[in-house]
């Protein structure tokens, strides 16, 4: 058989295990490939594909995409929606269809989510060198494009010869289903190598499992992180993303309960606790709720469970001003344990150390003060998020009202999915979760253009949970105009398979997030607006708004549109628009629904900071006045180790 044939066959025998409290979950790791054709996989993994096809579909289903980035992002998002025991492989042609999936690569590799990568390489004979869109460095004939792609990837290698397959598969894999290592494994897949025959043995094509490793935590780590708790008056939870997918988020709730230690979460951790649990102090940091950021300040032990430490996440080093705050940080990736030179890290999985902990810990409780703090904190936020959310009948309505308007149409099991703007910070504030699998936003890269592609991810692994037995989710996207600009061709793909994606679209003509941090950085909101070119002044800030109607681009597409018109009903009308695109057949296609709003209404403050360096020098009033605020905020930054 070809290398190209005997990948496919061997991709479509490799499952995941995963044993979560001695219930075992057994999963195909790639339950289908992506791929763009073009010289390079047209041939070989385009042949292979068809092949198998024609033998039994279900062997290795094939699946279009419109840009190999949106692919990247439709596996990203099928791998978080299924706690990483999934994701896919996707298979590109050479060169600029190569290239096109770096971007996918970083944001896999940043947020720590499995995705496979196949891209086409030039010619390892060198047959006809230079071929169609090689690079050729004249100073090292060995680079080819696919170089790029080792500082983005977990795990590069390049199968050069046929032999190669067997032990970069292996490993690649190895690193995929390793939850501390993956992120975007890449195997570089030469143009000719794919095509030519090898014997491949047996076992190579046998079913194989892949036990996702739970390491438990050491017995010694657990003893001193259960000795600082018990000392500590004002402890705090920071969890994240790991919470969850360790599932150990029932495991976190009986240790909160136990012990009453608020929780503050982060992007990736919105859903570990109900939003109205009596110990959710909601969303922290530089996006997050006045009530966790209060709690945080004053925070003598930060338990961080499952969480990186973004900057957003400690208001870049502003969040913690106890000057005797303490870390345990537990984590299966060493990395994240050891950060903020804390002396108590505690390396093992999520679910396997709370256990230990809540058997550590005996009676510990924290004060009847911090429990009175806690509940006056969240009334006080929950407050403001109710006043925020209230409609206020203006012609363009805030983005606040959007999305409590959008909350309420939606039922609790159903996700929501967004990446870059003002959005994510907004949700994060504001968001009631009432699912784990309910908030899906992308912030590790934050990268525009996610949305819709990382939806359609989600949709699809919300299509196979359900087919299971499993939940059924409406997924909903919440994608501003930029963000659409940037890559919405995935629409067609959803439209190709009738996939029912809720988009909901909010044009406020520009950028209201770098608007803002802009203009509060003292560069007046420069760019960030998208208006005609005012030739006289070279401007793109004082111009006409552009004849723009996304709502068109969306429907030419093959998309149903929804138009919200503005007046006083907005708000009301979609939320019923929410609610008819929920009640739309499963099979019906995906629905955008435009709504205006106005750029200028911000949510409500979090009252905290995010380390933007502001010029020190400078001819403009607005951006010395800028730097004032700005030194004033970084005389709080702690000089937290690591
Ligand atoms: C690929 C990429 N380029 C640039 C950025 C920086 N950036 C973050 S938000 C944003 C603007 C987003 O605009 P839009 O989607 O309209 O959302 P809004 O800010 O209006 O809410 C930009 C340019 C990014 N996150 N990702
Ligand atoms: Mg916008």
């Amino acid at each position: 058989m070809t290398v190209a044939q005997a990948v496919v066959e061997y991709l479509s025998k490799q499952y995941t295990v995963d044993s979560i409290g001695g219930q075992d979950f057994r999963e195909r790791l790639i339950p289908g490939t992506f791929g763009i054709f073009g010289h390079g996989n047209v041939a070989g993994v385009g042949q292979a594909l068809k092949q198998y096809q024609q033998l039994d579909q279900t062997i290795m289903p094939y699946y279009q995409g419109r840009n190999e980035q949106a692919q990247a992002h439709q596996a990203v998002g099928y791998a978080r929606h299924t706690r990483r025991r999934q994701t896919f492989a996707i298979s590109t042609s050479i060169g600029p269809g190569s290239s096109n999936l770096l971007t996918g690569a970083a944001l896999a590799t940043t947020n720590r989510l499995p995705v496979l990568l196949l891209p086409s390489d030039t010619f390892a004979t060198r047959a006809a060198d230079p071929v169609l869109q090689q690079l050729e460095r004249p100073e090292a004939y060995d680079i080819t494009v696919n170089d790029a792609f080792r500082p983005l990837s977990k795990f590069f290698d390049r199968v050069s010869r046929p032999e190669q397959l067997f032990s970069a598969f292996h490993h690649g894999l190895r690193v995929l289903t390793d939850p501390a290592e993956t992120g975007a494994v890449t195997i570089s897949l030469p143009q000719d190598v794919q095509a030519e025959a090898l014997d491949v043995p047996e076992e190579f094509l046998a079913e194989r499992e892949w036990r996702i490793r739970r390491p438990d935590a050491d017995d010694e780590d657990i003893r001193r992180a259960a000795e600082a708790i018990r000392a500590a008056k004002r402890p705090l939870i920071i969890a994240g993303g790991g919470v969850l997918y360790a599932y150990a988020n029932e495991e976190l709730a009986k240790f909160v309960e136990l012990t009453g230690i608020p929780v503050g979460n982060t992007q990736a951790g919105v859903g570990v606790l109900p939003w109205d649990h009596k110990f959710s102090l909601g969303a922290i940091g530089s996006t997050g709720t006045t009530a966790a950021n209060a709690i945080a300040a004053e925070a003598d032990l930060i338990i961080g469970i499952g969480t990186r430490y973004e900057d957003f996440t400690t208001a870049s080093r502003t969040a913690f001003q106890n000057p005797d705050v303490k870390f345990i940080n537990i984590n299966v990736a060493a990395i994240d344990a050891y950060k903020h030179g804390t002396s108590l890290p505690i390396v093992a999985d999520a679910r396997k150390a709370l256990v230990k902990l809540n058997q550590a810990l005996g009676g510990y409780r924290i004060g009847a003060d911090l429990e009175q703090r806690i509940a006056n904190e969240k009334t006080r936020w929950n407050a403001t998020v109710d006043a925020a959310f209230d409609t206020r009948f203006t012609p363009l309505p805030a983005q606040n009202e959007i999305i409590g308007a959008t909350s309420r149409a939606m039922d609790a099991q159903d996700v929501v999915i967004c990446a870059a703007g003002s959005l994510p910070g907004d949700l994060h504030k504001m968001w009631r979760v009432r699912d784990p699998f309910g908030y899906h936003v992308e912030y590790a890269y934050s990268c525009m253009g996610y949305e819709i592609p990382g939806g359609l991810g989600v949709k699809r692994a919300a299509l196979a949970e359900a087919a299971k037995g499993g939940a059924q989710r409406d997924v909903v996207v919440m994608v501003g105009d930029g963000s659409y600009l940037m890559m919405h061709t995935e629409l067609v793909t959803a439209v190709a398979e009738r996939i029912k994606l809720i988009v909901v679209l909010i044009q406020n003509h520009g950028y209201a997030s770098i608007g803002s941090l802009s203009e509060s950085l003292g560069s007046q909101r420069f760019g960030t607006q998208y208006r005609a070119l005012d030739e006289e002044h070279h401007s793109f800030d004082d111009g006409d708004r552009l004849p723009v109607d996304l709502a068109l681009n969306a429907e030419s597409l093959g998309v149903k549109v929804i138009r919200i018109e503005p007046g006083e009903k907005v708000i009301a009308e979609l939320e019923q628009a929410i609610r008819d695109a929920k009640a739309a057949p499963e099979r019906g296609g995906p629905i955008v629904i435009h709504v205006e709003s106005d750029p200028l209404l911000d949510a409500p403050s979090s009252e905290s900071w995010w380390d933007v360096p502001v010029s020190q020098v400078s001819e403009l009033d607005s951006t010395k006045q800028a730097f004032q605020t700005y030194a004033d905020h970084k005389s709080r930054q702690r000089k937290l180790l690591g």
